[in-house]
């Protein structure tokens, strides 16, 4: 989001995600999915919309099998009003429900009230229609057990969470442990810049600890014994348990020796683990002690990891030797200690390199040592007592900084707070899983990322949950590991990336699935739903970012029909508004840039040392809203479609690259004098990222410089952003400011040669001629 003047954001309107248009797809068999049915009776396909105010809908999971759902016609099974909760008189009509509710709910209440006859919806089997049309009804029995079992239930509780969002949260909030309650007011927010210095707090005044609410709140409530993790090492048959109280002592022992060595509240910690358990526990122990923790993927390079580093300037940094994912050992190490002796260069020396040894991966002894410095985890750890007093500290006090990428070369450092931040991931973790105490949990991602902190870590663990941590990759050793860590664990939650769809087994235990990272594509929601879940589960597709810290738009499952492909409607509190270039909000039907109104407790509060950027690249280009850089569509009955970034930034496979680093890692090469780069539609990853590079003079074009030039960006921040293509560019099209036209690069790298536009203004419009006979060079 360079810049995030609402100029830079609307030069780039035209997303680089072109993968998938929700309004362009009329037909019908366009899917893998669809193609693979094709031999299948098509009665569904052809049956007659249901339009009528008695519409019924075959829900999903029905008691029929099959292929009787197949030959049912779609309009006699189960009558979805009747089988939900009747409705409380309230939201008899909440469109006439007050000025006031009226004007928050407009977007949301419509469906809520009465969704057959709103819904001009073609119900479905296994045979899917369009994508608009296409419904998946909630199976009533689902529905009778789930937190929120009708849309009407879901209207009543949101209703009060945007009217009265500081009732809504401090009831909930109620449910936590805090030493001392918060003060008044509950929230304060400023989120116009026309108005003064942006500024979010919820529940400030309120002393609490997250570290407390996970552990020692599970345990006191007799949740001891419980599993807490399930973890999954990289080969197949090495694993371990632990219980809460087991963990609830590992995490004491590492607090009480990181305040041994001089942590204290408000220290810097970085973290540099893969999947072991000391992931969670090492961020369990940082916020138990009132220290913020800093964890950077175990894929980023030393030049990624030093950059992060000197921003914080950690007492401390933890790491293990080596680990292994798949086939190949990766030497973390190795890599700990360049990024030291970087950042040392920039005046920042680390004084402690707390190192487990992982040695099923290198042992000890091959272990590259900086004596004085390096400290082998299990022997100093275990010295240190298994209970260690909390450190009790205020809502606001910071948890943790999370750094993303940008469209300008710095990651961006994403602060976190504690109170809002605890009440918001454990709430929408409860709803939008429709989570209960017997589940048995796995989110596939990993704690260097938002989603590892708030699905892996504390969202699951503030309920008490058994989740399970896996360290390996998910085609190791073959394609049905995902599968087989489903039914080894009886996995009854699944909440995984689109990306990891492409593989295809079958479990049993599974009852609710969730996605997360990119927009999913329906054909791929259809897999997930038909063969994952057999028909059985609902999916939540999950819309939300580092920033958000939580879910802001989600399914609820037992609540809403679903459609294929739709995150569907905001969680509670959030008010998603869609805005045009000028930041006028659309009503209806309309696509355009994605808002927010108003904060929500977990909110991020500023980014590490730059408050101003939070304002500029959040606050400034729609003012009064926070800009979350998505394109977003919403149908004709209010559910949303999110249609991918607007900004600069890639997203490949649920990882976020800013174009510009990855353009700075190339002209750091000595050969490279130029680079643009670009996301495009990648089967697999989502978006894959294409280069367009200029040469110094007199370079020749080389298979080996190719390389050289991708290894460039894997050093310098890691394999995951290595690009597919280098496109060999004599020149690139600038218009006469100098400024890169991307939208003319991302029509080139995607080959719609026929779409390239208004080249006029360009400098030198013969460039992109030129650019087009190099294409496949
Ligand atoms: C959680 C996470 C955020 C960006 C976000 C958007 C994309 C995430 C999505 C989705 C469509 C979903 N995104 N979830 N797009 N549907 N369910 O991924 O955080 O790494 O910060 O990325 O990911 O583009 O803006 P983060």
């Amino acid at each position: 989001m360079a810049a995030a003047s609402s100029s830079s954001c609307l030069a780039t309107h035209d997303s680089p995600r072109h993968k998938y248009n929700p309004s362009r797809n009329t037909n019908l068999y366009y899917s893998p999915l669809n193609l693979m049915n094709q031999n299948q009776p098509r009665l569904l396909y052809n049956t007659p919309r249901c339009s009528s105010i008695n519409d019924n809908y075959i829900g999903i999971g029905s008691s029929l099998s099959k292929s009787e759902r197949q030959f049912q016609p779609v309009c006699s099974l189960v009558n979805f009003q009747s089988s939900n909760r009747p409705r409380s008189p309230a939201m008899a009509d909440p469109l006439t429900n007050g000025a006031g509710s009226s004007h928050l709910l407009r977007h949301v209440s419509s469906l809520a009230a009465n969704p057959p006859s709103r819904l001009n919806a073609v119900v479905l089997g296994d045979a899917l229609a369009s994508e608009e049309n296409d419904l998946v009804i909630p199976n009533p029995d689902f529905s009778a057990q789930a937190h929120v079992p009708s849309p009407a239930e879901y209207l009543d509780m949101y209703k009060r969470s945007v009217e009265d969002p500081a009732g809504f949260w401090s009831d909930i909030a109620s449910q936590f442990y805090w030493k001392q309650k918060w003060d008044s007011p509950v929230y304060s927010e400023n989120m116009d810049v026309s108005k003064g210095r942006i500024n979010i707090e919820w529940f400030k005044g309120g002393i609490t600890n997250i570290c407390y609410n996970c552990l020692d709140a599970n345990i006191a409530a007799g949740n001891g014994e419980k599993i807490a993790i399930y973890w999954e090492g990289n080969e197949l048959g090495v694993d371990a348990t632990l219980t809460y109280s087991q963990l609830l002592h590992k995490v004491c022992r590492l607090a009480n020796y990181l305040k041994d060595i001089g942590v204290k509240k408000g220290d810097a910690v970085v973290i540099y683990l893969p999947m072991l358990m000391e992931l969670p526990i090492a961020m369990l122990a940082c916020a138990r002690i009132g220290a913020v923790h800093s964890v950077v993927f175990a894929g980023f390079s030393s030049e990624s990891l030093s950059q992060r580093i000197v921003d914080c300037k950690p007492k401390v940094v933890l790491t293990c030797n080596a680990v292994k994912r798949g086939p190949k050992v990766i030497h973390l190490k190795d890599i700990v200690d360049a990024a030291l002796a970087d950042s040392a260069k920039n005046d920042t020396v680390v004084d402690v390199c707390l190192t487990y040894a992982n040695e099923s991966a290198l042992t000890k002894e091959s272990t590259k040592w900086v004596e004085g410095r390096d400290v082998w985890w299990q022997d100093i750890i275990s010295k240190y007592p298994n209970s260690c007093d909390v450190e009790w500290v205020d809502a606001e006090d910071p948890l943790f900084l999370l750094y993303t990428s940008g469209s300008t070369g710095k990651p961006k450092g994403v602060l976190h707070t504690t109170g809002g931040y605890m009440v918001y991931t454990a709430t929408t973790f409860k709803y939008a899983f429709d989570y209960k105490p017997s589940d048995v949990y796995w989110c596939t991602a990993d704690c260097g990322w938002i989603t590892g902190h708030s699905y892996v870590t504390y969202g699951p663990m503030v309920n008490g949950a058994t989740v399970v941590v896996f360290e390996g990759a998910p085609n190791y050793p073959d394609s049905g590991r995902c599968w087989d860590i489903v039914d080894k664990y009886k996995v009854s939650i699944f909440y995984t990336a689109p990306t990891l769809f492409v593989t295809r087994y079958s479990r049993k235990s599974l009852r609710v699935l969730g996605s997360v990272g990119e927009p999913i594509n329906p054909s791929a929601w259809r897999w997930f739903f038909n063969v994952v879940g057999d028909s059985r589960c609902p999916i939540s597709d999950t819309w939300w970012q580092t920033e958000t810290g939580g879910f802001l738009i989600t399914p609820l499952p037992g609540a809403w029909p679903q459609k294929p492909g739709s995150a569907t409607f905001p969680f509670f509190g959030v008010q998603p508004v869609i805005v045009d270039e000028k930041g006028a909000e659309l009503e209806g039907e309309c696509s355009g840039y994605l808002c927010v109104k108003s904060s929500w407790p977990g909110a991020f509060r500023t980014l590490y040392g730059d408050h101003e950027r939070y304002e500029t690249t959040y606050f400034s280009a729609f003012p009064g809203y926070y800009f979350s850089g998505d394109g977003c569509r919403r149908d004709k009955d209010g559910y949303h479609w999110l249609t991918g970034r607007v900004d600069d930034v890639i997203n490949v496979s649920g990882h976020r690259i800013g174009t510009a680093e990855v353009e700075s890692a190339l002209v750091s090469h000595p050969q490279c004098s130029e680079a643009a780069v670009v996301g495009v539609e990648h089967e697999v990853k989502g978006q894959g990222i294409y280069a367009f590079v200029t040469l110094v003079e007199g370079v020749p074009y080389s298979d080996d410089l190719r390389k050289s030039l991708i290894m460039t960006v894997r050093k310098q921040i890691g394999a995951f952003a290595a690009p597919d293509k280098i496109h060999w560019a004599p020149g690139l099209p600038k218009t006469r400011s100098g400024k890169i036209m991307r939208r003319i690069l991302r029509k080139i790298a995607s080959r719609q040669l026929n779409e390239l536009g208004d080249t006029s203004t360009l400098a030198e419009p013969g460039v992109v001629d030129q650019l087009i006979a190099l294409a496949d060079s």
